[in-house]
């Protein structure tokens, strides 16, 4: 038995990411893709560094070289006259990204920003993509694209607009502050409700705004069930027998990798034999980075693990949180976006550059001269677990955490969060859908169990002082508050001739 907490739902809105939100079954089918020239010098493709949702380049190309006819089959096979095998993979609700033909397609979906009725709105056109990037497998030919679906005639333009249910104000609510007395009670309820966990109050968030302690903990974007289920047809579908088709090849896979080799019983990688392969716990401070910081511990991690070095000293945050066109730096971002950027231009050394959690507005450059690096390294083998967004499940995310080391996951705080101290943390349990709302990522390093509770080991960025030195329990095995939704490997590869590194580095200089 778990304990279900009613969760008050005060959260207030801040956006992370992009203002766009498209679905599986949106955007598998028929696709043109229309590549640009490609050629030796990787393009921004007129994106920021970081991207900024409001300045996204024209969706146009000088010349189209090519024109691809690919078939996006649910849930994650690319077909094209060339190929019969590729494989496609949605990024979240936000991107999506296509490997046919010897090449390695990523664009964000297309969205617009307007105004109406006095009021800032969005629009996703999940038929369309804004201007993305692609290179070829030898990564000698670097290159932009954008894609629109092929209709079939009796569709309207109509089925490829969906607005953003993302919410445009916070609550007045959440602009009050929270006193001692709310904070104390509020906790105390939480202690009273369960017998799982134990929540304490934060100095740090007495006297701040809801929606200040929202922001820090990655809370952005409410989403009610009522939008959900407006938004996804699957949604509550997880049981039953109206359990989608993809859930049950999830399901299968589960039991394909668990004939394959017996798991400890428990892991973790902060201690293997007495020996510990991780960062420190950082605190990310008001920066949301937190996709990043869980990104790179997770390929500083793997790397000392491959090298059975665990003194390496790490790499730096900085360079991808505001050198990536992938991402939106501060306001947000992906570990799958932030893996794929390390492996297309590279890692530097945590020395390269230094992290100021209260520097929200820091820019891309390197502090040191790539070109006279003893090493350079880029990230290599991105993935979600399962081999696309929506198909990870607790036996494959043992199987990769033991064999290979630590993930990224995420998962959608509720209020209670911020209130945990210790044990094992259960709060809301999600169902598996096509898509499920996630608005914070952490590094998954171990698994356990407590008197018959079964738990994750998670790496927070809030600061040593928060949860169990840093780290917090989650129930495992339950996809509590999604965290088995979107699960995130990488590994790291040392790179003689950083080509994209250099270049990169020419145009700061
Ligand atoms: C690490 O694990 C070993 C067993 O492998 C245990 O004896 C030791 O106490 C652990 N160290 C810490 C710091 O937890
Ligand atoms: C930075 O760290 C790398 C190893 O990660 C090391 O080789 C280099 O000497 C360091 N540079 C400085 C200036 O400390
Ligand atoms: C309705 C809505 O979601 N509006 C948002 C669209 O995006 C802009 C820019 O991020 C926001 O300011 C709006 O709140």
């Amino acid at each position: 038995m778990r304990p279900l907490l009613a969760c008050t739902t005060l959260f207030s809105a801040a956006l992370a990411d992009l203002p766009v939100h498209c679905l599986r079954h949106q955007i598998s089918g028929r696709w043109e893709l229309f590549r640009g020239p490609a050629g030796p010098r990787r393009s921004s493709c007129g994106h920021q560094l970081p991207d900024d949702e409001a300045a996204q380049p024209p969706v146009e190309l000088p010349e189209v070289a090519e024109t691809i006819l690919v078939e996006l089959k649910d849930p994650n096979v690319a077909v094209t006259s060339q190929t019969r095998d590729g494989r496609w993979t949605m990024i979240y609700d936000e991107a999506m990204e296509v490997n046919v033909d010897g090449y390695s397609f990523l664009a964000f979906h297309k969205f617009e920003l307007f105004h109406k009725d006095g009021a800032q709105q969005n629009v996703s056109r999940c038929g369309e993509t804004q201007l993305g990037w692609y290179h070829d497998d030898a990564r000698k030919n670097w290159g932009c694209f954008y894609a629109r679906k092929v209709r079939n005639p009796e569709e309207t333009a109509e089925v490829f607009t969906t607005s953003s249910p993302r919410a445009a104000v916070p609550p007045r609510a959440s602009q009050e502050r929270l006193d001692a007395t709310y904070h104390n009670s509020f906790a105390a309820t939480l202690n009273s409700l369960q017998d799982w966990w134990t929540a304490k109050v934060y100095d740090r968030f007495v006297g701040q705004t809801l929606h200040e302690i929202n922001s820090m903990a990655g809370i952005f974007r409410p989403f009610s069930q009522a939008q959900r289920k407006e938004t996804d047809p699957y949604f509550g579908t997880g049981h039953g027998e109206s359990i989608p088709s993809f859930l049950q090849q999830a399901r299968a896979r589960t039991k394909a990798v668990k004939g394959r080799r017996p798991l400890p019983s428990a892991w973790d990688w902060r201690n293997v034999s007495g020996v510990s392969y991780l960062d420190e716990v950082i605190d990310q401070g008001t920066c949301g980075s937190c996709y990043i910081v869980a990104t790179t511990h997770m390929l500083a991690a793997r790397y000392r693990i491959q090298h059975k070095n665990p003194d390496f000293p790490g790499f730096s945050f900085n360079f991808p949180l505001f050198c990536s066109e992938y991402n939106q730096g501060c306001n947000g971002g992906y570990a799958f976006l932030a893996s794929r950027w390390a492996q297309d231009v590279g890692l530097v050394p945590k020395n390269c550059s230094h992290y100021d959690p209260e520097n929200l507005l820091g820019s891309c450059e390197l502090k040191c001269d790539v070109a006279a690096l003893q090493k350079t390294w880029r990230a290599t083998n991105h993935h979600y677990v399962g081999g696309y967004y929506g198909a990870a499940s607790e036996e494959a995310m043992k199987q990769e955490l033991v064999e290979r080391g630590p993930l990224v996951v995420s998962f959608e705080p509720q209020s209670d969060i911020v209130y945990y101290t210790r044990g094992v943390y259960t709060s809301a349990p999600h169902q598996r859908s096509e898509w499920e709302p996630v608005d914070h990522a952490v590094l998954l390093v171990g698994y356990g169990a407590d008197n018959g509770r079964k738990y994750w080991i998670l790496q927070n960025s809030w600061g040593k002082d928060w949860g169990e030195d840093g780290y917090i329990r989650m129930l495992r095995g339950e996809d509590e508050s999604g965290v088995e939704s979107i699960v995130v490997g990488a590994d790291v590869v040392e790179e003689a001739q950083p080509t994209m590194l250099l270049q990169l580095a020419s145009t700061l200089a």
